[in-house]
């Protein structure tokens, strides 16, 4: 549910007072909170309460899952007021800087605060870049007014983005109206991105006719904005000559249904040259985007694959979980390498096997 407040959204420079800070952390057991004491925890803005609520829903435990189910409901009733941001771009290319910049742009500009939420698909390879993410937005993490929360470093991705959909709104009852999702843009994460904002922000480098070439077309389609980062010292003209390749390329992409025009600027994390631009580029698009519809009706239309998402996400979990799937998995797998039968039939009748079983019949 999206209990959206327009005139939050509209002006951003100075536009709220400062919050106040957050109350007097209590200390208390780091697990076997109880519902009203998350709930009330978040509601007041408590962000230790808030982490520990975030590692309840990254939990496979039953029972906490049930807890989490429950609180994430209860707490839809307070979320939807926000503008969520998605950052992706390839590695290096300054996302956590520039995550940075904003979010100090946004707590000492518009006495704004600011969740920051991480996936990253390959931490389960890499180890993630959790610590470099900490580092490199060291002085929003150190402020009162913003939450940073790294993404797991296991699990499936499916899993990683339900649990970040589900983080988002948590953030959103604690009183984050600025919610801002890091990806790396390789494959499915910025498409998964995608489909939880309201706006979602491309960051590339200069040098870049060729770099541009390089950025899959499909996710050029999906940027509301195109920022060309590092855009400082002797990059400068380089990055100013990028900024007018990118526009043209973005002018033969399709226009979208909400009738926003995409857009392409330079920018500097570290010197903060466009970053006020990035964010009222964000603004401007919100604007549209309420005035027409395309706003809820977008986050309507995200709600709905949520549902199927999960939906696919906990029939994959249970299809796999089952010990006569778990036991014959293996036999059709080798049956499928040694070419004794096809990887349609061996997954077709692993399928028939299973929905056998719902139906009582004999597998
Ligand atoms: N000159 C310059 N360097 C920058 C800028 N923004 C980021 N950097 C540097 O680029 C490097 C990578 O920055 P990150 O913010 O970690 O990049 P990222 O895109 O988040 O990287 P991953 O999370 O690993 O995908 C760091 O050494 C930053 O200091 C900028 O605007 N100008
Ligand atoms: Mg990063």
């Amino acid at each position: 549910m999206d209990h959206a407040n327009p005139s939050a959204l509209q002006v951003c420079p100075g536009c709220d007072p400062p919050q106040p800070p957050e109350p007097a952390r209590v200390s208390r057991r780091r697990k076997g909170l109880s519902r009203a004491q998350y709930l009330d925890g978040i509601l007041a803005g408590d962000r230790t309460v808030l982490a520990q609520a975030i590692t309840l829903i990254e939990s496979s435990r039953a029972a906490d899952r049930e807890l989490a189910d429950q609180l994430v409901e209860q707490c839809l009733r307070s979320s939807g007021n926000s503008l969520r941001v998605g950052i992706t771009g390839v590695p290096g290319a300054g996302k956590s800087t520039l995550i940075e910049a904003l979010g100090n742009y946004l707590i000492t500009e518009c006495g704004q605060k600011v969740a920051v939420l991480a996936i990253d698909p390959s931490s389960e390879r890499t180890g993630g870049s959790i610590l470099g993410d900490k580092t490199r937005m060291a002085t929003l993490a150190a402020s009162d007014m913003a939450f940073i929360r790294p993404s797991p470093s296991r699990g499936s991705f499916g899993g990683v983005a339900q649990h970040t959909r589900e983080a988002m709104l948590l953030c959103e009852a604690g009183g984050y109206r600025n919610i801002i999702v890091e990806t790396i843009g390789v494959g499915q994460s910025e498409t998964a991105v995608h489909n939880m904002v309201d706006f979602f922000l491309l960051v590339t480098l200069a040098g870049a006719g060729d770099e541009l070439q390089g950025i899959k077309r499909g996710v050029m389609e999906l940027a509301d904005l195109v920022a060309i980062n590092k855009a400082d010292g002797d990059n400068v003209v380089a990055a100013d000559r990028t900024v007018a390749e990118a526009k043209n390329a973005l002018h033969y992409l399709p226009g979208s249904r909400s009738g926003w025009t995409a857009r392409a600027i330079a920018c500097s994390a570290l010197t903060g040259r466009g970053i006020r631009e990035i964010w009222n580029c964000a603004l401007d698009n919100a604007a549209l985007t309420r005035a027409n519809g395309c706003f809820d009706e977008n986050r309507r239309e995200q709600r709905r694959r949520w549902m199927h998402e999960t939906l696919e996400l906990g029939l994959r979990q249970f299809f796999s979980a089952h010990p006569l799937i778990r036991m014959r998995m293996e036999t059709f797998e080798r049956e499928v390498l040694e070419g004794h039968t096809t990887p349609f039939r061996a997954a077709r009748t692993l399928l028939e096997m299973y929905s056998n079983l719902g139906s009582g019949r004999t597998p």
